[in-house]
């Protein structure tokens, strides 16, 4: 399935277009080099401002004072060269106002350029090495680093953690925590862990039906009690069942509730007081972008979350979601959910995830 077109298409375009001001810029310096008086000298160039007569000369001192610029463009050596930061500012420009239309937040795109920049500036190139691969390089590099940011590999988690294990999922209306939890009841269930669902929606009106048709589709035991009930109460009960009948995993819906509203929220760190989940999973949706940013944000803060699963990954989302969410929040995120089915959620890998940005 084709995941995160958009922002597949803007990496594209940005190695495409860092690839041909690289190429220029060697074939400057490979001008430069292949003058006469400097063919057959074996040792480095060093370009000092008072002895180049060339045009490096007239850069480096209008750059004068700018301290790096000055100093990456101080070493032109034979078939190499070193780029600098002027040589790729448009370029840099270009990829931030991509990854900003992506939906990845202003802070997160900064970190990027910031990141790439470093990668590509001020080292040495061989002249006809292959661009392409540089540009690519650093950017999978600084897009890695973001999305591995406290890996958390919940298979090797739910082997080793004491049971039973309560997961608790939390986020705004309608992301996608329901169907969710269906999803993920079934694969552990797969994975030959018995699980309990708590049904601690009691709020809206049909969500206990509608995780109870989900959990008599997937064979599971659900919890419930009445609507408008208690759901500290539910997800408590739940708890207990679990343990009275050794259960191995307990996964507990909430009702969805907007970040901004602090009685919800307060009801909701109520939940997590009372049940002390072991883990705190926020849904939202991968297609929200900046939205979905601002609202990790704010869950985490009230209740600090241990991961993230991002829904709808197979509509046309732009991907920017799930940079922004890891990298503000600081925490993985655990799974995509890629459909409607109860087979539909993808672990989520980093290492994948970059990869196949650049496919
Ligand atoms: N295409 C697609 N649809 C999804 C995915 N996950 C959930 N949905 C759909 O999104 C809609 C809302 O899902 P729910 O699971 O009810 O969302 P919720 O967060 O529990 O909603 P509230 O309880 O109202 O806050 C449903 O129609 C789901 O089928 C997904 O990964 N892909
Ligand atoms: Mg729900």
């Amino acid at each position: 399935m084709p995941l995160f077109n958009k922002l597949k298409e803007k990496l594209s375009s940005f190695k495409k277009s860092a690839e041909d001001t690289i190429d220029e810029k060697a074939v400057e310096v490979e001008e430069q080099n292949t003058q006469p008086a400097e063919t057959s000298e074996p040792e480095p160039v060093k370009t000092e401002p008072s002895k180049t007569s060339n045009n490096l000369e007239q850069e480096t001192g209008s750059k004068s004072g700018t301290g790096f610029g000055q100093k990456a463009k101080a070493f032109v050596f034979k078939r190499e060269f070193v780029l600098d930061e002027d040589d790729i500012q448009d370029t840099l420009w270009d990829l931030e106002m991509g990854l900003l239309e992506n939906d990845i937040a202003l802070s997160v795109s900064e970190a990027i350029v910031e990141s790439v920049k470093n990668e590509l500036v001020g080292t040495r190139r061989r002249i006809g090495s292959d661009t392409g691969k540089i540009v690519e390089d650093a950017l999978k590099k600084s897009l890695y680093n973001i999305m591995s940011a406290n890996t958390f590999d919940f298979d090797e988690y739910l082997k080793n953690a004491e049971k039973p294990v309560h997961i608790v999922f939390v986020g705004v209306n309608g992301t996608g925590k329901t169907t969710t939890i269906a999803k993920m009841a079934n694969l552990l269930q797969n994975d030959n862990y018995s699980t309990v669902i708590a049904a601690g929606d009691t709020f809206r009106a049909g969500a206990i039906d509608q995780i109870e048709s989900h959990a008599n589709k997937i064979n599971t035991k659900l919890i419930k009690h009445q609507e408008m009930g208690d759901p500290a109460a539910v997800v408590y009960d739940a708890v207990q069942y679990a343990k009275s009948r050794s259960i191995d995993v307990v996964l507990s819906d909430t009702a969805g509730r907007m970040h901004t509203n602090v009685n919800l929220m307060s009801q909701l760190e109520k939940v997590c007081r009372v049940s002390s989940p072991d883990l705190i999973i926020f849904v939202d949706e991968a297609v929200a972008g900046n939205d979905a940013v601002e609202r990790a944000q704010q869950f985490n803060d009230n209740i600090p979350i241990d991961g993230s699963i991002l829904t709808k990954a197979d509509a046309d989302s732009k991907g920017g979601a799930a940079i922004s969410i890891a990298y503000i929040t600081g925490k993985p995120i655990l799974y995509l959910g890629i459909g409607q089915g109860y087979e539909d959620l993808k672990k989520f890998d980093p290492q994948w995830f970059v990869d196949q940005l650049f496919e």
